[in-house]
Protein backbone atom coordinates (compact mmCIF):
# COMPACT_ATOMS: atom_id res chain seq x y z
CA UNK A 1 0.00 0.00 0.00
CA UNK A 2 2.81 2.51 0.24
CA UNK A 3 3.41 2.46 -2.89
CA UNK A 4 -0.18 3.39 -3.99
CA UNK A 5 0.08 6.01 -1.28
CA UNK A 6 3.22 7.73 -1.32
CA UNK A 7 2.94 7.89 -5.43
CA UNK A 8 0.50 10.52 -5.39
CA UNK A 9 2.27 12.74 -2.54
CA UNK A 10 5.37 12.76 -4.22
CA UNK A 11 3.93 13.51 -7.49
CA UNK A 12 2.29 16.16 -6.63
CA UNK A 13 5.75 17.51 -4.60
CA UNK A 14 7.27 17.00 -7.83
CA UNK A 15 4.95 18.80 -10.18
CA UNK A 16 4.12 21.74 -7.13
CA UNK A 17 5.65 24.42 -9.69
CA UNK A 18 3.63 23.35 -12.75
CA UNK A 19 0.65 24.30 -10.84
CA UNK A 20 -1.79 23.07 -8.43
CA UNK A 21 -4.46 21.34 -11.24
CA UNK A 22 -1.63 19.80 -13.33
CA UNK A 23 -0.36 18.36 -10.16
CA UNK A 24 -3.04 16.46 -8.90
CA UNK A 25 -4.46 15.78 -12.19
CA UNK A 26 -0.76 13.76 -12.82
CA UNK A 27 -0.70 12.46 -9.16
CA UNK A 28 -3.91 10.79 -9.39
CA UNK A 29 -3.44 9.53 -13.22
CA UNK A 30 0.10 7.87 -11.80
CA UNK A 31 -1.53 6.72 -8.76
CA UNK A 32 -4.04 4.97 -11.08
CA UNK A 33 -6.87 6.33 -9.74
CA UNK A 34 -10.39 6.39 -11.47
CA UNK A 35 -11.35 10.22 -10.25
CA UNK A 36 -9.04 12.29 -11.42
CA UNK A 37 -11.58 14.33 -12.65
CA UNK A 38 -12.56 14.88 -8.92
CA UNK A 39 -9.06 15.76 -7.82
CA UNK A 40 -8.19 18.36 -10.22
CA UNK A 41 -10.46 20.44 -8.43
CA UNK A 42 -9.05 20.41 -5.62
CA UNK A 43 -7.08 23.82 -5.88
CA UNK A 44 -4.38 22.61 -3.12
CA UNK A 45 -0.18 21.94 -3.36
CA UNK A 46 -0.27 20.06 -0.73
CA UNK A 47 1.29 16.59 -0.58
CA UNK A 48 -1.41 15.55 0.77
CA UNK A 49 -4.25 17.81 -0.60
CA UNK A 50 -6.79 15.24 -0.99
CA UNK A 51 -6.79 13.82 2.28
CA UNK A 52 -7.35 17.47 3.97
CA UNK A 53 -10.75 17.33 1.63
CA UNK A 54 -12.54 14.72 4.15
CA UNK A 55 -14.63 15.86 6.79
CA UNK A 56 -14.75 13.84 10.14
CA UNK A 57 -17.76 12.05 10.57
CA UNK A 58 -17.62 11.87 14.53
CA UNK A 59 -17.99 7.88 14.18
CA UNK A 60 -15.34 5.27 15.18
CA UNK A 61 -14.06 1.99 13.86
CA UNK A 62 -13.01 -0.52 16.00
CA UNK A 63 -10.79 -3.17 14.79
CA UNK A 64 -9.39 -5.95 16.81
CA UNK A 65 -5.88 -7.05 15.04
CA UNK A 66 -3.55 -10.05 16.23
CA UNK A 67 -0.63 -11.28 14.84
CA UNK A 68 0.08 -14.70 13.27
CA UNK A 69 4.02 -15.72 13.19
CA UNK A 70 5.31 -12.85 10.98
CA UNK A 71 1.89 -11.34 10.04
CA UNK A 72 -0.63 -9.25 11.37
CA UNK A 73 -4.29 -10.39 11.34
CA UNK A 74 -5.42 -8.67 9.30
CA UNK A 75 -2.92 -7.22 7.58
CA UNK A 76 -5.09 -4.53 5.71
CA UNK A 77 -7.91 -2.73 7.42
CA UNK A 78 -10.66 -0.15 5.91
CA UNK A 79 -11.97 2.72 7.61
CA UNK A 80 -14.26 4.86 5.85
CA UNK A 81 -12.57 7.81 5.66
CA UNK A 82 -13.20 10.55 7.85
CA UNK A 83 -14.13 7.72 10.72
CA UNK A 84 -11.91 7.69 13.83
CA UNK A 85 -9.42 4.16 14.27
CA UNK A 86 -9.53 2.84 17.21
CA UNK A 87 -7.48 -0.63 17.64
CA UNK A 88 -7.12 -3.05 20.19
CA UNK A 89 -4.09 -4.76 19.48
CA UNK A 90 -3.62 -8.24 21.02
CA UNK A 91 0.62 -10.17 20.58
CA UNK A 92 -1.26 -13.32 19.64
CA UNK A 93 2.17 -14.59 18.38
CA UNK A 94 5.04 -16.70 21.00
CA UNK A 95 7.25 -13.66 20.97
CA UNK A 96 7.15 -9.91 21.55
CA UNK A 97 5.90 -7.28 18.98
CA UNK A 98 4.75 -3.94 18.74
CA UNK A 99 2.49 -2.01 16.72
CA UNK A 100 3.66 1.49 15.59
CA UNK A 101 1.77 3.74 12.82
CA UNK A 102 3.17 6.56 10.72
CA UNK A 103 2.01 8.89 12.78
CA UNK A 104 4.15 7.71 15.22
CA UNK A 105 1.66 6.39 18.05
CA UNK A 106 2.47 2.92 19.43
CA UNK A 107 1.47 0.46 21.49
CA UNK A 108 5.13 -0.15 23.04
CA UNK A 109 6.92 -3.65 23.18
CA UNK A 110 4.10 -6.43 24.06
CA UNK A 111 4.82 -9.42 25.82
CA UNK A 112 2.79 -13.01 23.92
CA UNK A 113 -0.42 -12.64 25.03
CA UNK A 114 -0.36 -8.47 25.91
CA UNK A 115 -2.92 -6.73 24.74
CA UNK A 116 -3.03 -2.55 24.19
CA UNK A 117 -5.61 -0.04 22.87
CA UNK A 118 -4.34 2.88 20.24
CA UNK A 119 -6.54 5.71 19.46
CA UNK A 120 -5.50 6.59 15.48
CA UNK A 121 -6.99 9.40 15.42
CA UNK A 122 -9.32 10.73 12.44
CA UNK A 123 -8.15 8.65 9.23
CA UNK A 124 -8.52 11.05 6.13
CA UNK A 125 -6.46 9.70 3.88
CA UNK A 126 -4.29 5.84 3.31
CA UNK A 127 -1.69 5.30 6.09
CA UNK A 128 0.53 2.10 7.36
CA UNK A 129 1.65 0.71 10.87
CA UNK A 130 4.04 -2.25 11.37
CA UNK A 131 6.53 -3.85 14.21
CA UNK A 132 9.70 -1.77 14.82
CA UNK A 133 11.12 -5.17 16.61
CA UNK A 134 14.70 -5.04 14.41
CA UNK A 135 13.39 -6.73 11.11
CA UNK A 136 9.91 -7.58 12.14
CA UNK A 137 8.60 -5.00 9.11
CA UNK A 138 11.18 -6.06 6.82
CA UNK A 139 9.81 -9.43 7.30
CA UNK A 140 6.29 -8.20 6.68
CA UNK A 141 5.09 -7.19 9.92
CA UNK A 142 2.66 -4.26 8.04
CA UNK A 143 -0.25 -2.60 8.20
CA UNK A 144 -2.33 -1.09 5.69
CA UNK A 145 -5.11 1.40 6.98
CA UNK A 146 -7.42 2.21 4.04
CA UNK A 147 -9.18 4.88 4.16
CA UNK A 148 -12.21 4.28 1.68
CA UNK A 149 -13.54 6.96 0.34
CA UNK A 150 -10.80 9.64 0.72
CA UNK A 151 -10.27 11.50 -2.38
CA UNK A 152 -7.63 10.20 -4.47
CA UNK A 153 -8.84 6.54 -3.65
CA UNK A 154 -8.54 4.07 -1.18
CA UNK A 155 -6.08 1.69 -2.51
CA UNK A 156 -7.41 -1.55 -2.75
CA UNK A 157 -6.30 -4.42 -0.85
CA UNK A 158 -3.25 -5.68 -3.21
CA UNK A 159 0.17 -7.21 -2.37
CA UNK A 160 0.68 -6.17 1.39
CA UNK A 161 3.55 -9.26 1.73
CA UNK A 162 6.30 -6.75 3.07
CA UNK A 163 9.77 -7.44 1.81
CA UNK A 164 12.15 -4.95 0.11
CA UNK A 165 9.90 -2.85 -1.69
CA UNK A 166 8.40 -1.85 1.48
CA UNK A 167 11.36 -0.23 2.44
CA UNK A 168 12.05 2.86 1.66
CA UNK A 169 12.06 4.33 5.04
CA UNK A 170 14.88 1.70 6.58
CA UNK A 171 18.01 3.24 6.77
CA UNK A 172 20.32 2.20 4.23
CA UNK A 173 23.32 2.76 6.67
CA UNK A 174 26.18 4.96 6.52
CA UNK A 175 29.75 5.16 6.44
CA UNK A 176 30.99 1.94 6.53
CA UNK A 177 34.88 2.02 7.38
CA UNK A 178 37.96 1.50 5.44
CA UNK A 179 39.90 -1.37 5.82
CA UNK A 180 42.63 1.33 7.18
CA UNK A 181 40.10 2.39 9.73
CA UNK A 182 38.88 -0.90 10.51
CA UNK A 183 42.78 -1.99 11.34
CA UNK A 184 43.68 0.90 12.98
CA UNK A 185 40.91 1.10 15.54
CA UNK A 186 41.33 -2.84 16.06
CA UNK A 187 44.95 -2.41 17.16
CA UNK A 188 43.65 -0.28 19.93
CA UNK A 189 41.24 -3.00 21.41
CA UNK A 190 41.81 -6.25 22.48
CA UNK A 191 41.73 -9.45 19.92
CA UNK A 192 38.92 -12.27 20.23
CA UNK A 193 40.92 -14.61 22.27
CA UNK A 194 41.72 -17.20 18.80
CA UNK A 195 43.53 -19.90 20.71
CA UNK A 196 41.14 -22.80 22.24
CA UNK A 197 42.07 -24.43 25.44
CA UNK A 198 41.84 -28.07 25.27
CA UNK A 199 38.48 -29.72 26.43
CA UNK A 200 38.63 -30.52 30.36
CA UNK A 201 38.07 -34.07 31.31
CA UNK A 202 34.93 -33.17 33.12
CA UNK A 203 31.77 -34.75 31.70
CA UNK A 204 29.39 -32.63 32.50
CA UNK A 205 29.70 -29.15 31.75
CA UNK A 206 27.56 -25.95 32.79
CA UNK A 207 27.47 -22.64 30.76
CA UNK A 208 25.15 -19.63 31.75
CA UNK A 209 24.35 -17.86 28.67
CA UNK A 210 23.26 -14.35 29.07
CA UNK A 211 21.50 -12.72 26.52
CA UNK A 212 21.62 -9.03 25.63
CA UNK A 213 20.78 -6.55 22.63
CA UNK A 214 22.00 -3.65 23.93
CA UNK A 215 26.25 -3.41 23.69
CA UNK A 216 27.70 -1.37 21.32
CA UNK A 217 30.96 -2.20 19.48
CA UNK A 218 32.96 0.04 17.73
CA UNK A 219 34.18 -0.33 14.83
CA UNK A 220 35.83 2.48 13.90
CA UNK A 221 36.65 5.98 15.63
CA UNK A 222 33.73 6.79 14.26
CA UNK A 223 31.41 4.10 13.36
CA UNK A 224 29.80 1.70 15.59
CA UNK A 225 27.20 -1.31 16.01
CA UNK A 226 24.77 -2.70 18.44
CA UNK A 227 25.56 -6.24 18.55
CA UNK A 228 23.45 -8.90 20.13
CA UNK A 229 25.29 -11.28 22.43
CA UNK A 230 25.72 -14.02 24.61
CA UNK A 231 27.81 -13.28 27.36
CA UNK A 232 28.95 -9.82 26.17
CA UNK A 233 30.51 -10.37 22.62
CA UNK A 234 29.91 -12.06 19.64
CA UNK A 235 31.08 -14.52 18.38
CA UNK A 236 29.65 -15.90 22.12
CA UNK A 237 31.96 -18.16 23.95
CA UNK A 238 33.52 -21.41 22.01
CA UNK A 239 33.12 -24.54 24.42
CA UNK A 240 34.23 -27.42 24.24
CA UNK A 241 33.95 -30.89 25.19
CA UNK A 242 34.51 -34.60 24.12
CA UNK A 243 32.10 -37.17 22.62
CA UNK A 244 29.41 -38.46 25.50
CA UNK A 245 29.58 -35.26 27.41
CA UNK A 246 26.45 -33.43 28.79
CA UNK A 247 26.34 -29.95 28.27
CA UNK A 248 23.84 -28.09 31.61
CA UNK A 249 22.91 -24.73 30.04
CA UNK A 250 21.55 -22.31 31.27
CA UNK A 251 19.97 -19.30 29.26
CA UNK A 252 18.96 -16.00 30.35
CA UNK A 253 17.44 -13.19 29.06
CA UNK A 254 18.14 -9.83 29.67
CA UNK A 255 17.37 -8.06 26.32
CA UNK A 256 14.64 -6.05 25.57
CA UNK A 257 12.76 -8.79 23.19
CA UNK A 258 12.65 -12.27 22.97
CA UNK A 259 15.55 -14.61 22.43
CA UNK A 260 16.48 -18.29 22.60
CA UNK A 261 19.45 -20.93 21.25
CA UNK A 262 19.70 -23.71 19.39
CA UNK A 263 22.90 -25.84 19.18
CA UNK A 264 23.47 -27.85 16.65
CA UNK A 265 26.08 -30.08 18.99
CA UNK A 266 22.40 -31.31 20.34
CA UNK A 267 20.40 -33.76 19.12
CA UNK A 268 16.87 -32.82 20.57
CA UNK A 269 13.53 -31.80 19.68
CA UNK A 270 13.41 -28.40 19.42
CA UNK A 271 9.86 -27.75 20.85
CA UNK A 272 11.13 -26.93 24.63
CA UNK A 273 14.95 -26.43 24.56
CA UNK A 274 14.56 -23.99 21.57
CA UNK A 275 11.66 -21.90 22.40
CA UNK A 276 11.90 -18.48 23.16
CA UNK A 277 12.10 -16.58 26.01
CA UNK A 278 10.76 -13.24 26.92
CA UNK A 279 13.06 -10.50 28.59
CA UNK A 280 13.64 -11.69 32.16
CA UNK A 281 12.96 -15.45 31.90
CA UNK A 282 15.77 -18.36 32.43
CA UNK A 283 15.72 -21.44 30.27
CA UNK A 284 16.78 -24.88 31.12
CA UNK A 285 18.88 -26.70 27.95
CA UNK A 286 20.34 -30.45 28.21
CA UNK A 287 21.56 -32.16 25.68
CA UNK A 288 24.56 -34.74 25.10
CA UNK A 289 27.02 -34.49 22.48
CA UNK A 290 26.97 -37.74 20.69
CA UNK A 291 29.23 -37.00 17.58
CA UNK A 292 32.20 -35.00 16.90
CA UNK A 293 32.35 -31.51 14.98
CA UNK A 294 32.42 -27.75 15.25
CA UNK A 295 28.72 -27.13 16.34
CA UNK A 296 27.44 -23.83 15.56
CA UNK A 297 24.88 -22.14 18.37
CA UNK A 298 23.00 -19.28 17.67
CA UNK A 299 19.65 -17.72 18.68
CA UNK A 300 16.88 -18.81 16.94
CA UNK A 301 14.74 -16.27 17.27
CA UNK A 302 12.41 -14.95 14.56
CA UNK A 303 14.04 -13.28 12.46
CA UNK A 304 16.75 -15.16 12.78
CA UNK A 305 19.39 -13.31 10.19
CA UNK A 306 18.62 -10.80 12.14
CA UNK A 307 19.79 -12.34 15.14
CA UNK A 308 22.68 -13.77 13.97
CA UNK A 309 23.74 -10.99 12.51
CA UNK A 310 23.79 -8.46 15.20
CA UNK A 311 25.79 -11.82 16.98
CA UNK A 312 24.15 -13.98 18.44
CA UNK A 313 26.38 -17.15 17.29
CA UNK A 314 29.19 -19.01 18.51
CA UNK A 315 30.24 -22.68 18.39
CA UNK A 316 30.96 -25.75 20.38
CA UNK A 317 33.97 -27.96 19.76
CA UNK A 318 33.64 -31.88 20.07
CA UNK A 319 36.66 -33.52 20.09
CA UNK A 320 36.78 -37.10 17.46
CA UNK A 321 37.83 -39.61 19.73
CA UNK A 322 41.45 -39.88 17.84
CA UNK A 323 42.34 -35.96 17.84
CA UNK A 324 46.04 -35.86 17.52
CA UNK A 325 48.02 -33.14 20.13
CA UNK A 326 49.34 -30.04 18.22
CA UNK A 327 51.22 -27.28 19.27
CA UNK A 328 48.51 -24.34 18.58
CA UNK A 329 44.58 -24.78 18.40
CA UNK A 330 42.96 -21.93 17.00
CA UNK A 331 38.83 -21.48 16.65
CA UNK A 332 37.73 -18.73 14.09
CA UNK A 333 34.09 -18.38 13.52
CA UNK A 334 33.20 -15.78 10.51
CA UNK A 335 30.00 -13.86 10.08
CA UNK A 336 28.96 -11.17 8.21
CA UNK A 337 28.43 -7.59 9.18
CA UNK A 338 25.13 -5.53 7.74
CA UNK A 339 25.69 -1.84 9.00
CA UNK A 340 22.70 0.20 9.70
CA UNK A 341 22.74 3.42 11.24
CA UNK A 342 25.73 4.31 12.94
CA UNK A 343 25.29 2.59 16.34
CA UNK A 344 22.20 0.77 15.20
CA UNK A 345 21.59 -3.00 14.80
CA UNK A 346 22.12 -4.37 11.54
CA UNK A 347 20.19 -3.36 8.01
CA UNK A 348 17.79 -5.66 7.60
CA UNK A 349 17.29 -5.03 4.24
CA UNK A 350 20.80 -5.57 3.41
CA UNK A 351 20.49 -8.69 5.11
CA UNK A 352 17.99 -9.89 2.73
CA UNK A 353 19.76 -9.25 -0.03
CA UNK A 354 22.73 -10.91 1.16
CA UNK A 355 25.31 -7.76 0.67
CA UNK A 356 27.39 -7.82 3.82
CA UNK A 357 29.75 -4.69 4.05
CA UNK A 358 31.87 -6.56 6.19
CA UNK A 359 33.20 -10.03 7.21
CA UNK A 360 34.84 -11.21 10.09
CA UNK A 361 37.06 -13.66 11.98
CA UNK A 362 35.63 -13.36 15.46
CA UNK A 363 33.10 -10.72 15.06
CA UNK A 364 35.58 -8.29 14.35
CA UNK A 365 36.94 -7.33 10.70
CA UNK A 366 40.60 -7.23 10.39
CA UNK A 367 41.40 -7.58 14.27
CA UNK A 368 44.25 -10.71 13.49
CA UNK A 369 45.86 -8.23 11.06
CA UNK A 370 46.26 -5.67 13.94
CA UNK A 371 47.18 -8.77 16.23
CA UNK A 372 48.73 -11.23 14.02
CA UNK A 373 48.73 -14.89 15.72
CA UNK A 374 52.32 -15.97 16.59
CA UNK A 375 53.62 -19.42 15.82
CA UNK A 376 57.36 -21.17 15.15
CA UNK A 377 58.51 -22.57 12.00
CA UNK A 378 57.66 -26.55 11.97
CA UNK A 379 54.77 -26.22 14.90
CA UNK A 380 51.76 -27.97 14.21
CA UNK A 381 48.99 -25.60 13.99
CA UNK A 382 44.89 -26.47 13.85
CA UNK A 383 42.45 -24.32 12.84
CA UNK A 384 38.76 -25.37 14.22
CA UNK A 385 36.73 -23.17 11.39
CA UNK A 386 32.98 -22.71 11.05
CA UNK A 387 30.87 -20.28 9.39
CA UNK A 388 27.79 -18.59 11.24
CA UNK A 389 27.05 -16.80 8.32
CA UNK A 390 24.27 -16.06 7.87
CA UNK A 391 24.11 -16.02 4.65
CA UNK A 392 27.65 -16.41 2.68
CA UNK A 393 30.29 -18.99 1.73
CA UNK A 394 33.43 -18.82 3.00
CA UNK A 395 36.55 -20.52 1.66
CA UNK A 396 39.35 -20.45 4.14
CA UNK A 397 42.67 -20.14 2.44
CA UNK A 398 46.08 -18.95 4.09
CA UNK A 399 48.50 -17.65 1.56
CA UNK A 400 51.64 -19.90 1.47
CA UNK A 401 50.53 -22.78 3.02
CA UNK A 402 49.12 -26.35 2.75
CA UNK A 403 46.71 -28.31 5.10
CA UNK A 404 48.10 -31.45 4.89
CA UNK A 405 45.58 -32.69 7.50
CA UNK A 406 41.82 -32.08 7.10
CA UNK A 407 38.49 -32.82 8.95
CA UNK A 408 35.07 -31.91 7.37
CA UNK A 409 31.85 -31.95 8.97
CA UNK A 410 32.28 -35.29 10.61
CA UNK A 411 35.47 -36.60 9.48
CA UNK A 412 39.03 -36.52 8.04
CA UNK A 413 39.47 -35.91 4.06
CA UNK A 414 43.07 -35.64 4.65
CA UNK A 415 45.63 -37.11 6.80
CA UNK A 416 49.37 -36.45 6.71
CA UNK A 417 48.58 -35.68 3.10
CA UNK A 418 47.09 -38.63 2.05
CA UNK A 419 43.44 -39.98 3.20
CA UNK A 420 41.94 -42.91 4.54
CA UNK A 421 42.56 -45.10 1.22
CA UNK A 422 45.71 -44.07 0.04
CA UNK A 423 48.37 -42.36 1.11
CA UNK A 424 48.64 -40.38 -2.49
CA UNK A 425 50.80 -37.51 -0.69
CA UNK A 426 47.72 -34.80 -1.47
CA UNK A 427 47.02 -31.32 0.37
CA UNK A 428 44.61 -29.05 0.12
CA UNK A 429 44.61 -25.32 -0.38
CA UNK A 430 41.07 -24.03 1.00
CA UNK A 431 38.31 -25.24 3.66
CA UNK A 432 34.96 -24.57 1.93
CA UNK A 433 31.73 -23.87 4.54
CA UNK A 434 28.29 -23.12 4.12
CA UNK A 435 26.85 -21.38 6.54
CA UNK A 436 26.57 -23.27 9.43
CA UNK A 437 29.46 -26.17 8.20
CA UNK A 438 32.56 -26.23 10.05
CA UNK A 439 35.72 -28.57 10.56
CA UNK A 440 39.47 -28.24 10.91
CA UNK A 441 42.70 -27.94 8.91
CA UNK A 442 46.04 -28.33 10.11
CA UNK A 443 49.53 -27.53 8.61
CA UNK A 444 53.41 -26.22 9.60
CA UNK A 445 54.92 -23.61 8.27
CA UNK A 446 58.07 -24.69 6.39
CA UNK A 447 59.89 -21.24 6.45
CA UNK A 448 59.85 -17.91 8.79
CA UNK A 449 57.55 -15.19 7.30
CA UNK A 450 54.11 -13.35 7.49
CA UNK A 451 51.32 -15.52 6.27
CA UNK A 452 47.70 -14.24 5.89
CA UNK A 453 44.81 -16.24 6.22
CA UNK A 454 41.31 -15.00 4.39
CA UNK A 455 38.57 -16.17 2.64
CA UNK A 456 39.34 -16.73 -0.77
CA UNK A 457 35.85 -15.56 -1.60
CA UNK A 458 38.26 -12.39 -2.56
CA UNK A 459 35.75 -9.81 -1.89
CA UNK A 460 34.51 -10.25 1.72
CA UNK A 461 38.71 -11.43 2.31
CA UNK A 462 38.94 -7.18 1.30
CA UNK A 463 36.18 -6.39 3.67
CA UNK A 464 37.65 -7.45 6.86
CA UNK A 465 37.36 -11.51 6.66
CA UNK A 466 41.54 -11.13 6.47
CA UNK A 467 44.63 -12.10 9.49
CA UNK A 468 48.23 -12.62 10.01
CA UNK A 469 50.26 -15.20 11.27
CA UNK A 470 53.41 -14.44 12.01
CA UNK A 471 56.30 -17.24 11.96
CA UNK A 472 59.57 -17.41 13.44
CA UNK A 473 62.65 -19.54 13.98
CU1 LIG B 1 18.09 -13.38 19.69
Amino acid sequence: MSEENTGPSRAAMVFTGLGAVVALVLASVLAGGSNATQNSAVGNTSGVASSTQVKETGETTHVEIGVQGMSFTPSVVHVPAGNRLHITFTNTAEQRHDLVLASGQTTGSLAPGASAELDAGVITANTEGWCSLPGHREMGMTLSILADGAPGGSASAGSHSGGASHNHEVATGTGIPTADQLRAYAAKVDPYPAEVAPASEEKDHYYTLVARDDIVQNLSEDVSRTVWTFNGNTPAPTLRGKIGDTFHITLKNEGTMGHSLDFHAGDIAPDEAMKTIDPGQTLEYTFTAKAAGIWMYHCSTHPMSMHIANGMTGAVIIDPSDLRPVDHEYAMVATELYLGDNGGTANATKIASMMPDLQAFNGRPFQYDAHPLKVKVGERVRFWLMDSGPNTAMSFHIVGGQFDTVWDEGGYTLIDGGNAISRGGGGSQTFPMLPAQGGFVELSFKEPGTYTFVNHVMSLSEAGAHGKIEVTN
